[in-house]
């Protein structure tokens, strides 16, 4: 690229002319990262093509300037480039009036939920940024963020500001809006309003009380169910995106061509048409989030830490090993499909056999490393309640054990062993306290019992259960002593061996 390109924006003839004038935003979208720039704004757009209207989305980066600078450097243009191995599509959605880091305005926040012409608020923040105790599921009034977003100061965790935002918004009309969660967290809308009630109940006094009255009228938390995948960008993608463009696109962002969004038809001041992109509305999302969360996220993180382990940089790589993909399959039909409810019409082989398909797209370059991070969160989504379901049968769920085993050799190695650079390049908030347990446990056993039933990782319930505690122990033990695919082997064998198992030890094979 010569330095003469132009750069993507307006006036750049390779741009596609944006869909929203300034002052026409309806949505104010908290998380400016690139999963909402490669799906809801994609959505909006095609609604906006097709039943325009005053849908224009303001964006807010929690804390990257990066990002905000470089949109405004673009007329908060930017690219979506749908890759396969064959081929790059690129689209510039154009859907952004404006664009602000949260951390750096966080009254702005607040002011901009207040303001009557933003009617949806949507957020993907990361199951991490929700501010919930993981063994709890309450808000974590341990953290300092809440706390000092609760003594009042401007508030700088997403819970805090959607609550004082929507606090300011009582106190200036109370015009209906609502409050759209699109993170991968089961039941996401009700476990969003139940953190911002519980942040409102917790205000001394009643200064509470008017906002809580509000919700309870005019203030929505539909849940939805995203699903795009949409690894990091990198320098080889600006490169070749600026290259297909003609023009210089810095913030560019790589997705699958899968894309996939049900949300439950509850807008309390109405809503863009985005059906127009695909999208679903349904009374099943709950149904559709547990297909996602287990199926497709469970198994995704299975095939992280399995393939960090083994050596494998990237998600594609590691679906390749004939043993991660038995692992992969063996976790989904075993462990995850009898602990769901299919949404009507889903027919769960062709969604299986998509995500194998998904799974394998090496020009992606979809990372374990990525997969693999936060895993103390999103495990927490993903793990416990269908451990539990099969526990409460009677079988031992051997892949979700060997998950967890996979997740703390990678987070928490025992002294002595060395997962490998993947491994190491997984980021967790809980990497530290995980590391301390490590550094004196004298087995996998004591391992998996601190981290699960001491610390109560998982939640408070699979912390009480000793045998799948012990089945976690011995495989952080075989991976340690006899290497990944050791363990691997274990665990499909006694999967398929497990004797009230309810699918046929046939039915494992691809
Ligand atoms: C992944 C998800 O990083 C992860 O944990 O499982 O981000 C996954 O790619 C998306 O949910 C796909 O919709």
């Amino acid at each position: 690229m010569s330095n003469d390109t132009p750069v993507l924006g307006r006036t750049t003839p390779a741009s596609a002319a944006p869909l929203v004038s300034p002052g026409s935003a309806g949505i104010l979208h908290l998380g400016l990262g690139s999963f909402h720039r490669a799906h809801q704004a994609v959505y909006t757009a095609a609604a906006l093509q097709a039943d325009g209207g005053d849908w224009g989305i303001v964006g807010v980066a929690s804390r990257s300037r990066a990002i905000v600078d470089a949109l405004h450097a673009q007329d908060l243009l930017y690219s979506v480039a749908t890759i396969t191995p064959g081929s790059t599509t690129l689209t510039v959605p154009g859907v952004h009036t404006d664009a602000f880091v949260g951390a750096e305005e966080p009254e702005r926040v607040v002011s901009q939920i207040a303001d009557p012409g933003i009617r949806i608020v949507t957020l993907t923040v990361t199951e991490n940024g929700y501010s919930y105790s993981p063994a709890t599921q309450h808000l974590d009034l341990d953290d300092a963020v809440v706390r000092a977003d609760l003594a009042g100061g401007a508030p700088r965790s997403a819970v805090g500001q959607l609550a004082r935002g929507l606090q300011s918004r009582a106190a200036a009309g109370g015009a209906p809006i609502s409050v759209l969660s699109c993170d991968n967290l089961s039941s996401n809308g009700t476990h969003t309003e139940k953190l911002v009630r519980e942040f409102l109940s917790e205000l001394p006094g009643s200064q509470g009380a008017e906002a809580l009255a509000f919700l309870d009228r005019h203030v929505t938390f539909p849940s939805s169910m995203v699903d795009r995948i949409v690894p990091a960008t990198t320098p080889e993608l600006r490169a070749r995106v600026s290259g297909l463009l003609g023009a210089r696109d810095d913030v560019p962002v790589p997705a699958e061509p899968f894309t996939m969004w049900a949300i439950e038809d509850r807008f309390a001041g109405g809503r863009p048409a985005w059906e127009a992109g695909g999208a679903v509305f349904t009374d099943e999302v709950g149904r559709y989030e547990q297909m996602k969360v287990r199926l497709l996220n469970g198994t995704h993180s299975l095939i992280a830490y399995l393939g960090a382990l083994s050596g494998a940089g990237t998600i594609p790589e590691a679906i390749a090993l004939d043993g991660i993909e038995s692992a992969a399959r063996a976790v989904m039909r075993a462990e995850y499909e009898p602990s769901i409810e299919l949404p009507s019409g889903v027919d769960v082989r062709a969604y299986e056999s998509e995500l194998f398909e998904r799974w394998a797209n090496s020009a992606l370059g979809h990372r374990t490393s990525q997969v693999g991070t936060d895993g103390s969160v999103k495990l927490r989504q993903r793990i416990p309640e269908p451990a539990l379901l099969a526990l409460h049968r009677g079988d031992m769920p051997h892949l979700i054990a060997l998950t967890v085993a996979g997740y703390l050799s990678c987070l928490a190695p025992l002294p002595g062993f060395d997962p490998g650079v993947h491994a190491a390049a997984m980021t967790d908030g809980a990497r530290e306290r995980l590391a301390a347990l490590a550094a004196t446990a004298r087995s996998g056993h004591d391992l998996a019992r601190r981290a699960i039933a001491e610390l109560h990782l998982f939640g408070e319930e699979i912390a009480s259960q000793d045998a799948f505690i012990a089945r976690v122990g011995e495989f952080i033990d075989t991976i340690r002593r006899r290497g990944v695919d050791a363990a691997i082997s274990d665990a499909v064998s006694a999967s398929r061996t497990t004797t009230s198992s309810l699918i046929d030890a046939e039915e494992l094979q691809p």
